[in-house]
């Protein structure tokens, strides 16, 4: 991508900067493409966090939303984690409250409460296990159980319910991501084909099911990005946060991939931008801080998940 000079001349600062601090930027599918040009590893959230495992670095720079941030430093206990705006929350995370999980555990002591990795990191160590997009079903289907919970997404918890035939309390009954639940609707998919006839849509777990009715593949974004050559060609109109096709085009030059709607953008994911990333390195703040016992606990949370989906 040929970008103005103002954004190439803060690249080269922060590829400076980052080398001064022997840091690595990690940043999520969903970020700006100057920042995924400026990152050592583009990836989902469950990517990067391992991808931080194994590299040599003190400092890490974290480019996504903060549950994002704080796995990262979960399964990372001796890096410091910068997180370049905490404000850049993610409101899906945050429709699930401690009051659900304390009712629900009261309520239903013996089903698995299963808590997707989007969500609030305090809450995840309450959890018996975490999931991402990509892992969810398979986790529930060795579980061996007739019904789990799920939270907090309710079609993440439909579509997981209609690929592994078990039971999926959805909590809250209403949470969603707005950017999929509104803008990656059936309303946006019947558009987009409209447009262009024939396209191939695949599309990401977190749309409502009649949306997803029309995609010939689902997935999480790693999983979309693995889809995108294996669908036979034509226009690929990929249903998720734009970010992802920058990532995808990339990947695949010479394939034709579009947004399935352009105007899906999380302002969240959006937050993180080269000036604060620099700003952070500079300062090495904001850091990600949370207790560490609430760490630990997450940390043998994902670690058991592991552990049950075989990886
Ligand atoms: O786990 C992630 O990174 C999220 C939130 C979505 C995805 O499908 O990659």
């Amino acid at each position: 991508m040929s970008y103005p000079n103002y954004v190439r001349k803060l690249m080269e600062e922060v590829l400076k900067l980052k080398e001064r601090r022997k840091a690595v930027i990690l940043a999520h599918n969903y970020q700006l493409p100057e920042v995924q040009d400026v990152a050592d590893f583009v990836g989902d959230s469950l990517e990067l966090a391992r991808k931080a495992l194994t590299v040599d670095a003190d400092v890490i720079v974290f480019a996504g939303v903060s549950f994002m941030a704080e796995m990262v430093a979960a399964l990372n206990p001796d890096k410091v984690v910068l997180h370049p705006d905490p404000r850049a929350r993610c409101l899906l995370a945050d429709m699930l409250t401690p009051e659900h999980v304390r009712r629900v555990r009261e309520e239903s002591p013996n089903t698995p409460l299963i808590l997707y990795v989007n969500s609030p990191t305090e809450l995840k160590a309450l959890a018996d296990y975490v999931v991402t997009s990509s892992s969810a079903a398979k986790l529930v289907s060795k579980l061996g159980v007739d019904e789990v919970i799920l939270a907090p997404d309710k079609n993440l918890a439909d579509y997981v319910a209609q690929v592994t035939g078990v039971k999926v309390k959805a909590l809250p009954k209403y949470g969603h991501c707005p950017i999929h639940e509104n803008l990656i609707s059936r309303y946006y998919v019947e558009k987009a084909l409209s447009k262009y006839p024939g396209a191939k849509v695949i599309i990401h777990p977190e749309a409502p099911r009649d949306a997803r009715e029309l995609a010939v593949r689902v997935g999480s974004t790693s999983q979309m990005l693995k889809a995108i050559p294996e669908v036979g060609g034509g226009t690929i109109l990929l249903g998720t946060e734009e970010g992802l096709t920058y990532r995808a085009r990339k990947l695949y030059p010479n394939l034709d991939i579009k947004p399935l709607n352009p105007i899906a953008v999380c302002t969240d994911m959006k937050k993180i931008h080269l000036l604060n990333i620099k700003e952070s390195l500079e300062k090495l703040r904001p850091r990600v801080e949370l207790s560490r016992d609430v760490l630990k606990r997450v940390k043998e949370v994902i670690e058991e998940s592991l552990r049950v989906i075989g990886k």
